[in-house]
């Protein structure tokens, strides 16, 4: 398996202007049909080498003249052919196999009906293309299949032709007028409930929303098309961005490796994203929703409209597309909730990950598997690279930069500096030490020491910037780092916004009131770690006193901090009494309950982790567990009071609701704890109205293992059995258990509803046992390493891509003492010794063992 590298890019010799493509539709043996309008660019190639893998060729005829098989090489991954011609048609015909696709990309089936996925690079496995993204055509596509088995034909564009042909089968023709690369392709084929609506854009165009779904699941389709008209009126009215086919169409299918798929016109969604209604999905999930169908959505013109040239830069569409569906998310909610669930997720998942053997910048440099690299650097990094653009350019000439970027490059296949030089160009600002972000892996640590010079009432902040050691950075520059700063003063509070673009810079600011207290990063200005040394009391003004909500919160996960690693250190230490008395006096503020219930809920044990050097991972959980019974038992009565004053007695959907759902499930954990509230766990599960109040009631139950989880979970699982998405949460809740956790894993395994050809499943169950159970996975027997590397070597053979996304907490093992890090790389060595490693794996564990 080589790996490509961003320095040997190369434009295309040849490129193919249009395709006219036919999908003759059997399970085990369809037939695609190719016809390419193939041109020469390179006036001296004389060999056009396609891309194709898992395809049994049938044909293959240039200008109509049928070649032999002496006249072009073939191997498992391409057909080269050689060629006089400077423009040529070329024809051919390919044989698949959809049901037998386990590893879900090209065509496959998912329950009864075909559907696609095709990037990164799925489309190769339909038929033989020049399948990368500077490569854009003009597509016509025809299906055929049975009517009465597949009654909706649909593929990218506009619906130019059907009609009823041999056998009991039809077929439908689609055209797509905007020339796109290989990887939007879309084809589903299936039967479904179909949910219509329209929308007027802003010019006065009517266009047809579709969104199909398995039989019997319309009603919990609305939210998601409500999403979806809310995300079109956004980006008109915040970037003058409208639909420009006439028609949008999402798909749900049960099986599928992403969360969704921004194909033009056709967006195929992970069921998970589509379908909600109030008995199945919890507050969260409505979220999801509403926040993945934006995605996609936004994706039309930052992704579809202008794309990639390459995928090193993948960044350019998708950090930039994390970067609006959040700003939407955060417009239609509360934007300070909305940014630290971004920042929790980067501290959790990126942070780890940029400091792994497989860290990368948001732009890498180098690829083995192109699967690999749809991380949480290149999304989530990426989304904050485009926010602090955003803040360094400011709204006006953020949105400049973006008019600027859509002239220039429409149509096109471009790259990051070609976005960033957009951006410079439309605001005059030199960005040209900014693009380091993408070129550098690692998080940066900031470190900040304040002078206050009393007769002068004058701050001095020293800031210096530091990067991690990482081979994959050959060398580390300094970084442009917008610092946004509050200080608080008797006299109120001033916020600023400091450039850090030396190694080590000076800020001063007179004329002060008084000292201030320092609130820095406000909103997270920058995805860096920051060390300032700050007084339990400063910590405390800026929760009682910032302006900024995002840093009030970030005080307070800094205390918490703080004790969790008194606690790791002494472990019989007595908790802190101030700790004590700043959650005791939050959980009693007035305010918004939802920014309350953040405030309250400790670290992950992955942001514990991640700050720790050499730790043993069970002294995190034990320090955790010993610092959440403290304060559920001090604080007992009053969890118990604002868990009561928060009950609704009608379930409804609005802001406070949520809020006062989200603050009371999070009183609940702690009651769950002590001892004359913990029934009120198993009240709440069967007097549950809704699925947010069920689920956090039942995990509740797993995580503290009380006495009724048994009951809860074999009633939940009576009541959901039916309900795929559902059972998805309840296996995901069982791979919390704290008790006999490996035989009770071992038989959710051998459930009936359980297998790993499913994505959401397999996910949910070995995915959610490796993230979100750190005592049992690091358990210190090494058992937990043991069955997630024996799930992964499971799913090699059958779904390679899903298989490297679960192996990523084992190859995270840097941050842990040397015992652990042993058991880790173990398991890691047996799964790199198995045969046919294929090639996502290959590349994870090769990093993790170099
Ligand atoms: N492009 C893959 C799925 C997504 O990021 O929208
Ligand atoms: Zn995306």
């Amino acid at each position: 398996f080589q790996p490509r590298f961003l320095s040997d890019y190369q434009s295309p010799a040849f490129t193919i202007k249009k395709v006219d493509l036919t999908f003759d539709l059997y399970d085990n043996d369809t037939l695609v049909t190719a016809i390419m309008q193939v041109s020469r660019i390179d006036k001296s190639s004389k060999q056009l080498r396609l891309d194709g893998e898992h395809l049994t060729l049938v044909s293959v005829a240039i200008d109509g003249q049928l070649l032999a098989a002496d006249q072009y090489q073939l191997d498992d991954s391409s057909l080269t052919l050689s060629i006089e011609q400077d423009d040529f048609t070329l024809e051919i015909e390919t044989k698949i196999d959809p049901e037998n696709n386990t590893a879900l990309e090209g065509l496959y089936k998912s329950g009864g009906a075909f559907c696609t996925q095709c990037e990164a690079e799925g489309f190769r496995r339909i038929t033989y293309f020049l399948d990368r993204p500077d490569v854009l055509a003009e597509y016509t596509t025809t299906v055929i299949a049975d009517e009465n088995v597949y009654p909706y034909l649909l593929a990218n564009g506009n619906k130019i032709a059907e009609s009823s042909v041999e056998n009991g089968r039809h077929s439908v023709t689609w055209h797509d007028p905007f020339p796109k690369p290989s990887y939007l392709f879309a084809l589903v084929a299936g039967d479904f409930d179909l949910l219509s609506d329209t929308y007027k854009t802003a010019s006065g165009r009517q266009v047809a929303l579709e969104i199909f779904v398995d039989k019997g699941n319309i009603e919990k389709a609305h939210h998601a098309m409500a999403s979806l008209k809310k995300s079109m009126a956004w980006d008109e009215q915040t970037y003058n961005l409208e639909y420009d086919l006439d028609i949008y169409m999402i798909v749900a299918v049960d099986f599928f490796n992403m969360g969704a798929m921004e194909n033009k016109g056709l967006n195929v969604f992970n069921s998970k994203f589509v379908l909600a209604d109030n008995a199945t999905a919890t507050d969260t999930d409505f979220f999801n929703v509403e926040a993945v169908i934006a995605h996609e959505y936004f994706h039309n013109w930052t992704g579809n409209r202008v794309t990639c040239r390459d995928w090193f830069q993948l960044s350019l569409k998708e950090g930039l597309t994390v970067f609006r569906d959040q700003s939407f998310s955060a417009d239609m909610h509360s934007k300070a909730v909305c940014r630290i669930q971004n920042v929790r997720l980067l501290r959790r998942m990126q942070f780890p990950e940029d400091a792994s053997p497989m860290a990368h910048p948001i732009r890498p440099e180098k690829v083995v598997e192109m699967n690999n690299f749809y991380t949480m650097t290149v999304y989530e990094k990426g989304a904050e690279v485009i926010r602090m653009l955003h803040r360094i350019v400011g709204d006006d000439g953020f949105k400049k930069g973006m008019a600027l970027y859509f002239e220039r490059h429409d149509g096109h296949a471009v790259t990051c500096d070609d976005f960033v030089d957009a951006m410079a160009d439309a605001s005059q600002v030199d960005l040209s030490q900014f693009k380091v972000w993408y070129e550098q892996a690692g998080t940066p640590t900031v470190k900040v020491e304040k002078q206050f010079d009393q007769a002068k009432n004058e701050l001095t902040l020293h800031v210096s910037q530091h990067h991690p050691d990482l081979p994959v950075n050959k060398t580390t520059k300094d970084l442009l780092i917008p610092i946004a700063i509050e200080l608080i003063t008797q006299a109120g509070s001033q916020s600023h916004l400091l450039t850090l673009s030396q190694a080590q810079q000076t800020f001063t600011f007179k004329h002060l009131e008084n000292e201030p207290v320092v609130a820095l990063f406000t909103d997270f200005s920058a995805p860096v770690k920051v060390e300032f040394e700050q007084t339990d009391q400063a910590l405390n003004t800026i929760i009682t006193d910032a302006k900024d909500e995002f840093s009030r919160w970030d005080a307070c996960q800094s205390l918490f901090m703080r004790e969790i690693f008194a606690l790791i250190n002494a472990p019989s230490k007595a908790v802190s009494a101030t700790l004590l008395a700043t959650v005791s006096s939050i959980l009693n503020s007035e305010g918004d309950n939802a920014l309350k219930a953040e405030m309250l809920t400790l670290p992950s044990f992955d942001e514990i982790a991640e700050l720790c050097d050499s730790v043993e991972p069970q002294a995190i959980c034990r320090a955790v567990e010993t610092l959440k019974q403290t304060i559920a038992g001090e604080l007992a009565s009053e969890f118990k009071q604002v868990f009561t004053s928060n009950q609704q007695t009608t379930y409804s959907k609005d802001a406070k609701s949520i809020a006062n759902r989200a603050l009371k499930n999070v009183c609940l954990n702690y009651m769950a704890r002590s001892e004359q509230y913990a029934s009120m766990v198993s009240k709440q599960y069967y007097e549950a109205d809704n699925m947010t109040d069920g689920i956090a009631a039942f995990s509740t139950a797993v995580i503290a293992n009380l006495p009724d989880l048994s009951a809860i979970s074999e009633h939940f699982a009576n009541k959901w059995k039916d309900t795929t998405l559902v059972m998805d949460k309840w296996y995901s809740v069982m791979a919390q258990q704290q008790q006999d956790t490996f035989t009770k894993l071992q038989a959710l395994l051998d459930s009936e509803s359980f297998t790993l050809h499913n994505p959401n499943r397999a996910r949910s169950l070995i995915g959610a046992f490796a993230m979100n159970n750190p005592q049992h996975f690091h358990c210190e027997s090494g058992q937990g390493y043991r069955f997630l590397a024996d799930r992964v070597i499971e799913l090699n053979a059958i779904n390679p891509q899903v298989a490297a996304r679960l192996i990523t907490p084992l190859i995270q093992f840097g941050r842990f003492d040397q015992a652990t890090q042993q058991k880790m790389k173990r398991e890691i060595s047996r799964i790199a010794s198995i045969d046919k490693l294929a090639r996502d794996l290959k590349e994870k564990v090769s990093a993790a063992l170099s």
